[in-house]
């Protein structure tokens, strides 16, 4: 590590190092002898699928911003996600573990890396975990959210973004395919992963209508692409075929998400971040509704497999959400966003990535991921 240099500093976090540029060195660009606002963004849940990828956008792009890239690295965390942004662009994007839930430690890093935005993605993620105890759900996803709000608010923070679901709004009838979840669905989550996002979400909305902080929330769709961690139906599939697996299909496999690459994700954030009207709520989505079957024959297909020796159908997930649609009209409307990715062509680029990336999954696919899936799948 570093921690000689008197411009960057180092120092053990649970084993694992946290580094940073020290703020005072940074380069900024000097008018009129003065210093200008420099935007310095906390990128919560930042060593995550979603979160590693929009931190990879922003410093791929140049954007002229700093990032204090924050994650507790719980088992969905991987340092490795950003570790060549963190070498390359050490100027721009810092390192730092904490848990969002720890309020002291949150206020230390704002202060140190004079944080004027947040954007939020930490959060327990997956589905089936919350079904096995909806616990560390309900700490990191409302507990967690509340504490950043209080901390953001302490500061006066310039913009708090809240990355959220399409789970919130519950689930549409498959019958009716003209049924889109708009920003005016009610809340009606199913799952206890769903319930602590809405339940995170209603905090979010609430620091904006007491305390008039500056909010935005996202509701997006399901994303796909690259370090998506392998418990996710895409990943997961992809990753089993490779090792030769069956792939374990829910129920009927009738179910249907609407898919979103997450590079147009990312870039629907940044739009929001920056063009957003503060207390709205903007729905993001691919306009790609696909059944996990169909989802499921494309991947078989892409890999060279026949379904008869690929397919495992298991038991289904408790209260599993039939279908999901988002209505995307008020992000392209008002702020100009829309999809620049085809599904086709998108989900080639992402099984390339695992193709390439082998040592990255199989590394996360061994020791407690085993734990996980045998309970997960075992008996289904
Ligand atoms: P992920 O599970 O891959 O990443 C979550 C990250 O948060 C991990 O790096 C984890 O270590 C970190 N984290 C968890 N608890 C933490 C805590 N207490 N303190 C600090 N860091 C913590 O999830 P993802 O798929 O990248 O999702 C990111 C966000 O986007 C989530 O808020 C999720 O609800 C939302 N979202 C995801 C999707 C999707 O399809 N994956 C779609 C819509 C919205
Ligand atoms: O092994 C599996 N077999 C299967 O049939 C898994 C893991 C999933 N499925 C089905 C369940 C769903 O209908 O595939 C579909 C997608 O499942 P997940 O990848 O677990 O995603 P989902 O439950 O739709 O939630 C995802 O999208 C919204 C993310 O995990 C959430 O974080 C996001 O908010």
């Amino acid at each position: 590590m570093n921690g000689e240099n008197d411009s960057e500093k180092s120092r053990e976090t649970g084993g694992v190092h946290e580094f940073w540029a020290d703020p005072t060195s940074w380069q900024f660009s000097r008018v009129s002898g003065k210093l200008p606002a420099m935007r310095s963004i906390m990128v919560t849940g930042a060593a995550g699928f979603i979160g590693s990828n929009f931190v990879r956008l922003l410093v791929n792009r140049r954007e002229a911003v700093k990032l204090l890239a924050l994650d507790k690295l719980t088992y969905a965390g991987n340092l490795a996600n950003i570790g060549d942004l963190l070498k390359s662009h050490p100027e721009q994007l810092a390192f730092a573990r904490a848990d969002i839930c720890d309020a002291g430690e949150i206020e230390r890093l704002w202060e140190l890396h004079k944080i004027t935005e947040v954007v939020h993605f930490a959060a327990e993620s997956h589905v089936d975990r919350s079904i096995l105890g909806s616990g560390p759900f309900v700490q990191t996803n409302v507990v967690g959210t509340q504490v950043l709000l209080d901390v953001a608010k302490a500061n006066k923070v310039q913009k708090f973004l809240q990355v959220s679901t399409d789970e919130v709004y519950g689930t549409l009838p498959e019958d009716k395919p003209e049924e889109k979840f708009t920003e005016e669905t009610p809340l009606q989550p199913n799952s206890p992963y769903s319930a602590s996002k809405a339940a995170g979400d209603c905090l979010v909305r609430s620091y904006f209508h007491t305390f008039g902080l500056p909010v935005l929330t996202t509701r997006c769709s399901n994303n796909y692409g690259p370090y998506h961690f392998p418990e996710k139906l895409i990943p997961l599939f992809v990753t089993n075929l490779m090792e030769g697996k069956k792939v374990p299909l829910y129920g009927d496999g009738m179910n249907i998400r609407d898919w979103l690459y997450v590079e147009d994700h990312c870039e629907a954030i940044w739009t929001v971040l920056n063009k957003g009207r503060f207390g709205e709520v903007y729905n993001i989505g691919g306009n790609n509704e696909i059944t996990n079957r169909k989802i499921t024959e494309t991947l078989i297909r892409e890999m060279g497999r026949k379904w008869d020796d690929s397919v495992q159908y298991v038991k289904d997930r408790p209260g599993h959400d039939r279908r999901y649609a988002i209505d995307a009209g008020k992000i392209k409307r008002e702020l100009g966003w829309e999809p620049k990715h085809r599904f086709d062509e998108a989900i080639k680029t992402t099984i390339q990535w695992y193709r390439d990336h082998q040592d990255w999954w199989r590394n996360i696919k061994s020791g407690e991921y085993l734990k996980y899936y045998q309970q997960q799948y075992a008996g289904r």
